[in-house]
């Protein structure tokens, strides 16, 4: 017979881990026309009129708005088109963004 004992096991599965998601920050400033804020919001976030003009306010109130939540790349691009839009009419409107908590 064996001089092994068999120990029972227990099978260590790494969870699998979720892609961490990254916001999309708005950011206010003097210069650019609330309705061209609007305007981006809504094309390239998806927003109503509604979703987009309170976002936009609340940027413009307190600086800083958070649009929305995606995977990094989605988020990077998604602030990236919108601040370039903003650029190609001379708006100094900028999107950022950063990873969630
Ligand atoms: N503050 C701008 C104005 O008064 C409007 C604005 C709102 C600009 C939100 C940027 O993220 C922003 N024309």
């Amino acid at each position: 017979m064996s001089d092994f004992t068999t120990k029972p096991r227990v099978d260590i599965k790494p969870k699998t881990q979720r892609p961490r998601l990254h916001k999309v920050i708005l950011l206010n400033d003097d210069y650019t026309p609330r309705e061209f804020v609007v305007t981006v919001l809504k094309g390239e976030f998806r927003m109503s009129e509604e979703q987009a003009h309170r976002v936009m306010m609340t940027a413009h109130q307190r600086g800083v708005c958070v649009v929305a939540v995606y995977p990094k790349e989605v988020a990077e691009t998604k602030a990236t088109r919108a601040t370039d839009a903003a650029r190609q009419k001379g708006y100094p409107l900028l999107f950022t963004t950063e990873p969630e908590e």
